[in-house]
């Protein structure tokens, strides 16, 4: 058995029913409801419901699905999945709070499954673990920033220590963050990016030369055609499904692009439109492309090709040669490299026919109003920039870039993820960027580049690195190979980490470790000159601000700023004479004046802020202004990727159950693939089931080979389920520990969670059982 994973039982109550045709609906809002309402009292739980997503409310912390640029729903823009983030945050039914650390040590803290550890409800106060103690006890905030201030300045060298950020913190906290991180001499700044578009940055960085979406909320209801590929919206983005259906009814063609057929991509029903309501759901895909894991370079590619053919039949009508003349370089190569692949090779990768892939090319070959979406699914692959860049190609091909309607968006994660980068968190900072820096502060910011998140991991196993201080996220849980990250903190020597709720990597801890308790985005933050809010940027680039409304569950948490103002303050003592810590504390929109004269794009940032709905930020690509080595969008030449699998192997992807975010289970269900009650389940094609031997709900162990090193993730059952043969689904974090440390995509870095070769054996069970039988 794993020590460091969550426990490998099962629940023994899973239960499998057909999996759901249409997404939302009712059943999703009276869930949503009933979510926040039982974990807090009504009044407390209405208020933050009906604030979210308003202009004058808090930005939700789930998604970062931008908010509608004109009207918003009257009665809340929020989805199910963004109440379940509230209710996780502002429950007030439990508290985390010393006394649960008294009661429990590390030890059996680790032995409960993560939706108990979630249900422990929030921090409450500042928390030590002393070295050689089994249970956290609570520390003074003085004392715990006098603690890693003590240890910070006592290292060889600033690049012994790590800051991590998860993606919820806002863009003060983010900028102030980085100027302390910076101050202090390193660029050692990972991110759960590093672990979810990373490879998008990457690859747009080299096509278009900017790392962002190029599209704007109101493109989507104006598009031709949108394609989704690797992205599950119904459950990870369900307020996307709202243009969508907007965009269908405006007469818009849908693509679809994944290995399962998810709810979302089949149909909506948005619970706030009487209208769907009372006449039933909206159709939503019109092609369906079941594709195998990881075939969509090849997939582009053949799209690319059947393009080229029709341009050919139809001369001019089907290519923007004026674009593709003015604004972009490597065509002829591109073309060129084309005829190496056949179309029929191309599609038997995919698992598909050309046919079929003919069938999606006819909707969008004499439109440029095509927008692309992708996700997860495109960015967790070993040649993930590589398929990134495809998608640019044909974007490129069809002069989609720049237009109304038109345009490449990939589709966020965490709420502030987008911003988080643009205010600095990065271990390869630009130059110009530290440039800045140096000219407001007058200080040398590092020049080398930091370590990423698995680079991260590799340091501290090392003892290369020996501080971690993670500003929010879970990052034992998040990044991959369980095991080896779990054993990388236990070998620091102090770990920190700002959270506002009890995780697993608080139990993997160095040899001193704290827990800072810090507000969420639904408190209502106080400072010393009043109520202040922070602002975040959504996925399309719209900067906007975030009001907390409910008050706090405690006196002694602070905000994130504050944490790192206070920190700060300590640390850095007369090498930062030049920032005030306590007056930025104080005041955020004298944050924000240092963000306006540091980072291009935010002139007027607090008048422009505080605009409902915000303003969107400065955005080349939107305007055919391309910062590349040339100023042009680039073809590129990439190749598809082989899995040639042997006998008995399948590719497997870890994804998401509706009932979590992230490493936070909310509950044992996923109700679009209809699994209840279990979250130890594989999904496998029904042939490879009989194939391989095994039988419906037979409890088996998953095994990863790589570089001759076996890892193994005990008891997970079989649900057999429309997915290509050969391919296999399984949830993350509890899969995480089959994914190699050193299986990353190439250029980014990332892991390569969603392709992993994995082989299936019978699990050994102790009362030698073969199948759960309920
Ligand atoms: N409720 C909720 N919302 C969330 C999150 C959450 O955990 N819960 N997480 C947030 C974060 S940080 C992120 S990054 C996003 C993630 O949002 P998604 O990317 O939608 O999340 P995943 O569950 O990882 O789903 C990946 C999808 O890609 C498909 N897929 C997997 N491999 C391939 C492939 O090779 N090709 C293709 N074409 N498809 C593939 C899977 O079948 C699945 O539908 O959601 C954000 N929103
Ligand atoms: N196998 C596999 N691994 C994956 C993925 C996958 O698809 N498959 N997806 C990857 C992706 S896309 C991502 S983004 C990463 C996510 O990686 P992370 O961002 O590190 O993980 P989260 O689960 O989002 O972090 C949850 C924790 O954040 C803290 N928290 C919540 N809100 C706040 C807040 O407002 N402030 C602070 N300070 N803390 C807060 C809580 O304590 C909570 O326990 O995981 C990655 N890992
Ligand atoms: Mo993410």
């Amino acid at each position: 058995m794993n020590q460091n994973t969550p426990p490998e039982q099962l629940t023994g109550k899973l239960e499998v029913d057909e999996p759901y045709t249409e997404a939302a609906g009712l059943p999703a809002i009276l869930k949503s409801f009933k979510q926040v309402l039982q974990g807090t009292d009504a009044a407390r739980g209405w208020k933050a419901l009906i604030n979210m997503n308003q202009k004058d409310g808090f930005d939700c912390p789930s998604c970062a699905w931008p908010d509608p640029d004109g009207h918003r729903s009257r009665i809340a823009e929020y989805c199910e999945s963004g109440a379940k983030a509230v209710a996780d945050e502002v429950m007030t039914s439990h508290t985390a709070s010393p006394v649960l650390f008294q009661r429990y040590s590390v030890n059996e803290l680790l032995q409960k499954p993560d939706l108990w550890l979630s249900q422990q409800g929030r921090l409450t106060q500042p928390l030590i673990l002393k070295p050689g103690e089994i249970h956290y006890e609570p520390i003074s905030w003085d004392d715990a920033f006098q603690l890693i201030a003590n240890q910070l300045n006592a290292l060889d060298s600033p690049d012994e220590a790590i800051f991590y950020t998860s993606g919820r913190t806002s863009n003060e906290a983010a900028f102030l963050y980085q100027l302390f991180v910076r101050m202090f001499g390193t660029n050692n700044m990972p991110d759960c990016s590093n672990m979810c578009h990373e490879s998008t940055s990457v690859a747009l960085a080299e096509s278009i030369g900017l790392g962002k979406a190029s599209v704007k909320y109101e493109d989507y209801e104006k598009a031709d055609v949108i394609m989704i590929m690797g992205q599950n919206p119904g459950t990870n983005s369900p307020r996307m499904l709202t243009p969508l259906e907007e965009a269908k009814r405006n007469g818009a063609k849908i693509i679809a692009v994944n290995p399962l057929h998810e709810a979302g991509l089949l149909a909506f029903r948005d619970p706030q439109s009487p209208r769907d309501m009372l006449f039933g759901a909206q159709k939503m895909t019109d092609v369906f492309l079941q594709v195998r894991i990881n075939s969509d370079l090849a997939l582009v590619k053949a799209m690319c090709k059947i393009l080229l053919e029709e341009e050919t039949k139809n001369p001019g009508k089907v290519l923007d040669q004026s674009f593709i003349q003015q604004y972009t370089s490597g065509y002829d190569a591109f073309v060129k490299s084309l005829d190496q692949f056949e179309l029929n090779d191309l599609a038997a990768q995919c698992g598909l026919t050309v046919a079929q892939i003919r069938e999606a090319v006819d909707l969008f070959k004499f439109t440029p109003k095509l927008i692309i979406c992708w996700a997860m699914g495109l960015t967790q692959h070993r040649n993930s920039v590589e398929t990134i860049n495809e998608v640019i190609n044909l974007l490129l091909l069809k002069g989609s870039i720049g237009i109304e309607g038109g345009g490449a968006s990939p589709i966020r994660g965490h709420s502030n993820v987008q911003g988080d980068r643009t205010m600095g968190v990065w271990e390869k900072p630009k130059p110009e960027f530290l440039d800045s820096l140096k000219k407001v502060f007058n200080f040398e910011p590092p020049r080398n580049h930091g370590f990423d998140a698995v680079a991260a991991v590799k340091a501290m196993h090392e003892g290369k690195a020996k501080v971690f201080f993670g500003l929010g996220g879970n990052f034992a849980m998040a990044v991959s190979d369980t095991n080896y990250t779990a054993d990388a903190l236990k070998n620091c020597k102090l770990t920190v980490h700002v959270s506002t709720k009890l995780n697993r990597s608080h139990l993997h801890h160095g040899e001193t470790a704290l827990i800072l308790p810090c507000l969420g985005r639904t408190d209502r933050d106080i400072q010393a000159t009043g109520v202040q809010f922070v602002s975040c940027e959504s996925t399309t680039g719209v900067v906007a601000q975030s009001h907390g409304v409910v008050d706090s569950v405690s006196n002694s948490l602070k905000s994130e700023i504050a944490i790192i103002g206070g920190l700060a303050k300590v640390t850095l003592g007369v090498k930062a004479d030049r920032v005030d810590w306590d007056s930025l504390v104080a005041k955020y929109d004298r944050i924000r004046d240092l963000i306006e004269q540091t980072i291009p794009g935010f002139d007027n940032y607090n008048e422009q802020v505080r605009k409902p709905g915000g303003f969107y930020i400065p955005n080349g690509p939107r305007v055919r202004e391309f910062k590349t080595n040339d100023g042009k969008a680039h073809f590129t030449l990439n190749t598809p990727n082989h899995h040639d699998l042997e006998t008995g192997e399948l590719l497997l992807m870890t994804i998401r159950s509706h009932d979590q975010f992230n490493t936070t289970v909310y509950g044992n269900d996923d109700r679009y693939r209809g699994v209840y009650n279990e979250r130890r389940v594989v999904f496998m094609h029904p042939n490879d089931v009989a194939n391989l031997g095994f039988k419906e709900k037979q409890v088996v162990d998953l095994h990863s080979h790589y570089n001759g090193k076996q890892r193994t993730a005990h008891k997970f059952i079989i649900v057999p389920y429309d997915i290509p043969v050969g391919c296999a689904a399984a949830y993350f974090p509890e899969t995480n520990v089959l994914v190699p440390i050193d299986s990353i995509a190439e250029k980014s870095n990332t892991p390569t969670s969603k392709s992993i070769v994995i082989r299936v054996t019978p699990a050994v069970m102790e009362d030698s059982r073969q199948t759960v039988d309920q």
